[in-house]
């Protein structure tokens, strides 16, 4: 690592190098230079993005994009290029690297504060809003279908007639739950296609520690990890944010009375997101609400998935992890259909201000 760095653009001598943050996938380094300035240094995990080079054309444009629009240094990332003019390098053993410009700050797992939620919503929400005039169909699909849901219903289908090892039998219940809502699963995908909804420019890993707070005033500075990338609507988002951080659980708690949908997170965040974004028409809204209860019955079906093709996509601790997971979501489902009416009056409050 300490050879990867001298073939990127920087230009003092690098006098320090330590791990940064707690990324599961990439490898992060925090270098440190004689001039005070501070780099990241980053590998990216090939197994996982198997377009490192197609990956990196989409971080620079969506950045480069962003740029344009701040008047701070530190509410954008910068990359630095290579010595050769390209935003990456690839070492002799084909392992490949990109840094950028550190500017300082932290992240946080947990919010310890409504005001440090609202803050996540305020940088995705203008996320959303820088990107709104960037032309969403140049991007790479990075992971193609990602969020299709009929598509991740279609491919649960397969796994139950396959039933590879033979867990159909403990989950009909379950599947049943998920059937009855396969309609309005697919709303928002068919309002895609349709036009309804506008294809935009989004981050698909919405969770509060990718967002980079300032030390002194813990105020969102920019959103980091543009791994995910890719053409999608701005609903699923805003979804995954409240899927995973208004939720009174984890994602894979077992005890599921202990799941539920927090209406003051909900509201901390809708208000935060909408602050940092004025771009989302009157549709997209209205169907907040819609987006949250859509991305979280999706991740129960592809937990479910999973676990009927004996969990190969999703990392698991113990034999029935995945079914865990899908029942928390699904609890998460229905407790979200019980508080429909008021998320929606929430949401309604923020359109008519
Ligand atoms: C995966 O690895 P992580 O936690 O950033 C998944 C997300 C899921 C999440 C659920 C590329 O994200 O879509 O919401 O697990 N990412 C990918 O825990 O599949
Ligand atoms: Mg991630």
């Amino acid at each position: 690592m300490q050879q990867a760095i001298h073939h990127f653009q920087i230009m003092s001598q690098p006098v320090t190098c330590k791990t940064f943050g707690h990324g599961q996938i990439n490898y992060t380094f925090q270098i440190g230079t004689d001039s005070g300035k501070q780099y990241i240094l980053q590998r990216i995990n090939t197994h996982v993005f198997k377009k490192p080079v197609q990956l990196m054309e989409n971080v620079i444009a969506v950045t480069e994009h962003i740029q344009k629009k701040v008047s701070d240094d530190s509410h954008s990332l910068r990359f630095v290029p290579a010595l050769d003019g390209k935003y990456y390098y690839r070492d002799e053993r084909r392992r490949f690297w990109r840094c950028y410009e550190f500017v300082g700050g932290f992240c946080l797992e947990a919010p310890e504060s409504d005001a440090d939620f609202y803050e996540s919503a305020l940088a995705f929400g203008r996320f959303q809003d820088q990107l709104s005039d960037f032309p969403a169909e140049t991007l790479h699909a990075t992971i193609p279908n990602f969020h299709n849901t009929p598509d991740r219903y279609r491919k649960l289908r397969i796994a139950m007639d396959e039933d590879a090892c033979d867990r159909l039998q403990f989950v009909q219940k379950e599947i049943d739950f998920i059937m009855e809502r396969e309609e309005e699963a697919g709303t928002i995908q068919r309002m895609l296609e349709s036009g309804e909804l506008p294809l935009r420019v989004t981050h698909n890993d919405t969770k509060l520690n990718n967002v980079l707070l300032d030390p002194k005033t813990r105020k969102a500075l920019c959103v980091l990890d543009l791994d995910t990338v890719m053409p999608g609507s701005s609903l699923f988002d805003f979804g995954d944010s409240i899927r995973f951080g208004a939720a009174t659980a984890p994602e894979d708690v077992q005890e599921l009375s202990r799941m539920s949908l927090d209406l003051h997170l909900f509201d901390v965040y809708t208000k935060g997101f909408l602050d940092g974004c004025h771009s989302l028409t009157r549709k997209e809204i209205e169907l907040l609400p819609l987006g949250a209860k859509t991305i979280t019955l999706e991740l129960a079906v592809r937990f479910l998935t999973d676990y009927l093709e004996s969990d190969h996509y999703f990392k698991t601790q113990y034999p029935d992890h995945n079914l865990v997971r899908t029942r928390a979501q699904l609890k998460l489902v229905e407790d979200m259909e019980s508080k429909w009416y008021r998320m929606q009056k929430i949401v309604k409050k923020y359109m008519e201000n």
